[in-house]
This record gives C-alpha cells, structure tokens and sequence, in this order.
C-alpha cells in the first residue's frame, strides 16, 4: 500500500521530467492560415454524424494566435517540458514536395519560445492530422504513405534537430490504423479489417524510415515512438475470458511493440488475422525495429477482457470518457515492457482525465476527480520506478481543454479549462496541485 503523504518531485527518479501535451489538430486552430493544406480531420469533421457535437477543429483553442500566452501559463504551471505536435499539412500542404515555409516558422517560434523560457520542447511528427491529398491517394494503407513521412520527418528535424529536445515520429499507430479504418471512429471514418493493419504496417514503416533518415542527420534531438498501450485483464479464470485478454493484448498492444522490439508480428494474431494480414516486404522489419532513444507511452485505463463484451469489474470508478480509473494498470504496464521487452528509456507521454467540468463563479475551476486521477496515476510511475523500471519523464494530458476528437468539445482534459465563447483559460484545481508538485509552491486556495 501507498504512502498517504503527498507526492513530491524527490519521489521519482532524479532528472525525471515533467510536463504537459498537446496535439495541433486539437488546440491550433487557424486551418486556413499560411499556406495550410486540408488534412483527413477536416474532411471527417464536415461528415455529418461524425463528430458529438458537429464541431471541428476550425478555431479549437485558437492556440495559433495565442501560444505566446499559452507558453507564458506554461512557464507559470512550472513544467520542465512541454509535448505539442506538429501540423504536416502546415509544412506540406499536400503531403509531399515543397516545404511551406510559413508553416516551419510556426513551430520554430514555439520551440523558441520554449526554450527562452527555460522549457524543454518535446516534438511529435504525427498526432494524426493526414495531409488530405494523401489521403486520396490511399492514405496508410497505400505504401508510399511511408515514403511521404520520412520525408517530412527529414525536412523538421534539418530545421529544428538541434533544437528539440526529443522528436517522435508517430502518436499512437493504433489510433491512426485500427481505430480508424477498421472501427471507423477516427478520420477517415472506415471499416475495414485488411485497410486497417495495412495502414498499421506502413505506419510502422513510416517511422522506420523516419528514423533512418533522422539518425543520419546527427542531430541532438532523442529520437523515438509513442504508443496507447493498455494492459489487458481477464475478467476470471475461464478458457474464454483468458483467451479475450490474449486478443486484446495482442490487438491493443503486442500488434506494436513486437515489430518494433523483437522484429516480427505476433503468431497468435497473425494466424487469427488469416488473409486479411498485411504485405511485409524483404528488409521492413528491420527498419521497423531500429534503435529508438525513448519509448513514449501514453495510457489512460486497462482493457477488461471477456467473452461477455458487457462484463464490467466491479466497484469500478470511471471518467467522462467510461474509461475505468485503474492506476495499477500504469504500474503493471511499466513492469511488463521491462520484462517482456528490450525496451529504451520510458516516457509517459500522455496520461489524464475527462470530467465534466464547470466553470463556476470562482477564479478556479474545481476538478477534485482529476486531481485524485493524477496523483494516484503519478504515485503508480513512482511505484514502476522503484520497481526498477527506467522511467524517465511524465506529461499530463492535456495543458489545455480541447478539440477531443468524435467528441469535439464536449470532454474536457485540461489542467486549464478553456471558456470557448472568450478563448479565456482558467486555471483548475488541477493545474493549481500539478504546479504546486512541480514547484513545491502550495496548493493556491481560492
Ligand atoms: C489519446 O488517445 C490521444 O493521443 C489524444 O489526442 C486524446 O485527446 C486523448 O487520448 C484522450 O482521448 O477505447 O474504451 O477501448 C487515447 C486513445 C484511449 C485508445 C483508451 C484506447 C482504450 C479504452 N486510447 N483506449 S477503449
């Protein structure tokens, strides 16, 4: 059992790095500013039913005109780093060819914005905003989607290598593949079994050929990936639960880390999969599992798994999402990739929660939900930790209430909370607690 004293920076490992995340299509806005091409997003948002509220992320939280400000909380929040991605189709428009120099200089006056303020920048290539263009040539499902990326990823890291603190090349494959285009809730929308573990393996590609390119620039900046990971449970002992664990650990997670860490896609799936399995050519799965620097992981709750597909555990607290609030699985996680794969260094790139916050009346918006949901889930990071686990960093998500995907605005994860009608940020007891962890300032009553 945990200690009830409160969490302190001395808990973790030293040099542990804490920070805040955030993704372009969710907070920038600006869609049509400099030079921006359309992405996959844009299209899916104007598809009707596709988004909760039918909204988009046409103005989100206008980040694009307001980062200066949005750095400036940054600094206040007292973090040592900050993770945001980067718009390809801001730099590409279409996808491929010129750079759109307008497009760069955004991201290189945030990073230097960040490091005049004393913050490390943490770069994504891709949190999941497709250049349109190639989508209509077959978007990751079509090969030279791969080729495209890599190229990308040499054009940011010749500009701002030396920069960055750490680039990663792809947030979440599972997202961007299987949810999707095999369950259709993410741009573009399909559902499409084989589509889908095409575009996981050209996604996997594409940060193999990445990092090659990258690695031969010989720049300072860490070099890695970021997967969802989520543990899978077994409901009970039965043949059929354990089986259902053994799909969606495989579905959810080894369908990742196998190529990435042993250099092959797991049997079991794979034999599961039948014809609808992707095409592997001679010499990918070595790109696919070069060295990375870090590993980016980014977990939320556990998979429970059964036969039954309505079993739910009980006693079991959930978030606006109806994701179960299950510390423990961040822990057992952690313990497992150290056990099972020959994993680098370990960031948590995104951890957080979705209540349904109110703005109230005071200077503060009260969350005590989040609050419990990050120290539990901090206390868990320790616990990996001291189990030996080489847990470098932590990033919240997300800095900022936002554009939350097919749910548009209406789940809020931030340590702020953004009045839409003002763009107006308002600190929430959330940030307040983050802050005074980080700072060792005290928590600020309202
Ligand atoms: C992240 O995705 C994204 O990187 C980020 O942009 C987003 O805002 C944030 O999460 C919050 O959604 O789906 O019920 O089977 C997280 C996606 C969430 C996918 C947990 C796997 C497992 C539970 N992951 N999910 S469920």
């Amino acid at each position: 059992t945990r200690s009830q004293k409160p969490l302190t920076r001395q808990d973790f490992p030293s040099g542990f790095v804490f920070g805040t995340a955030t993704s372009s299509y969710q907070i920038e806005g600006a869609v049509h500013e400099d030079g921006r091409g359309p992405s996959i997003w844009d299209t899916f948002c104007r598809e009707p039913g596709r988004i909760l509220d039918g909204s988009s992320g046409d103005v989100a939280c206008d980040h694009y005109h307001r980062w200066e400000e949005d750095l400036d909380l940054l600094k206040e929040l007292g973090v040592d780093a900050y993770r945001f991605s980067l718009a390809w189709p801001r730099i590409q428009p279409t996808g491929s060819g010129a750079v759109n120099e307008a497009g760069l200089d955004f991201y290189e006056r945030l990073t230097d914005g960040l490091l005049a303020r004393g913050i490390k920048p943490y770069a994504t290539l891709y949190h999941w905003d497709l250049p349109q263009p190639l989508q209509d040539q077959g978007g990751w499902p079509a090969r030279e989607t791969a080729y495209r990326f890599a190229e990308y990823a040499r054009i940011v890291a010749e500009r701002l290598g030396d920069r960055l603190a750490s680039i990663a090349t792809l947030n979440e494959p599972w997202c961007s593949s299987l949810l999707s285009y095999e369950l259709g809730e993410h741009a573009p929308g399909l559902r499409d079994r084989r589509l889908a573990l095409a575009a996981a393996h050209h996604l996997l590609l594409g940060h193999g050929l990445a990092m090659e390119e990258m690695r031969a620039l010989g720049k300072k900046a860490d070099l890695g990936i970021v997967l969802n990971l989520s543990p899978a449970y077994a409901a009970s002992e039965k043949a059929e639960d354990q089986a259902a664990a053994r799909f969606s650990d495989g579905y959810l997670n080894r369908w990742f880390l196998d190529p990435l860490f042993r250099g092959e896609y797991p049997a079991d799936l794979w034999e599961t999969f039948g014809e609808q399995v992707p095409d592997v050519q001679a010499g990918d799965l070595d790109l696919i599992r070069a060295k990375n620097d870090f590993l980016g992981v980014n977990y939320y709750t556990r998979a429970y798994a059964s036969a039954d597909r309505q079993a739910r555990p009980e006693g079991a607290e959930y978030t606006h999402m109806d994701w179960e609030v299950f510390p423990q699985g961040l822990t057992d996680l952690l313990v497992r990739l150290k056990d099972d794969y020959p994993v680098p260094p370990i960031l948590i790139t995104e951890n957080g929660a979705a209540y349904p916050d109110e703005r109230g009346t005071g200077s503060t918006v009260h969350d005590p939900a989040r609050v419990a949901y990050y120290a539990s889930h901090l206390a868990a990071v320790a616990e990996a930790a001291q189990k030996g686990v080489d847990v470098r960093g932590y990033f919240a998500w997300s800095m900022l209430d936002n554009f939350e995907w097919a749910w548009g605005y209406e789940r809020r994860f931030g340590l702020f909370y953004v009045d839409y009608a003002t763009q107006e940020r308002i600190w929430k007891d959330s940030g307040r607690w983050y802050q005074a962890l980080l700072t060792g300032a005290p928590v600020a009553a309202d």
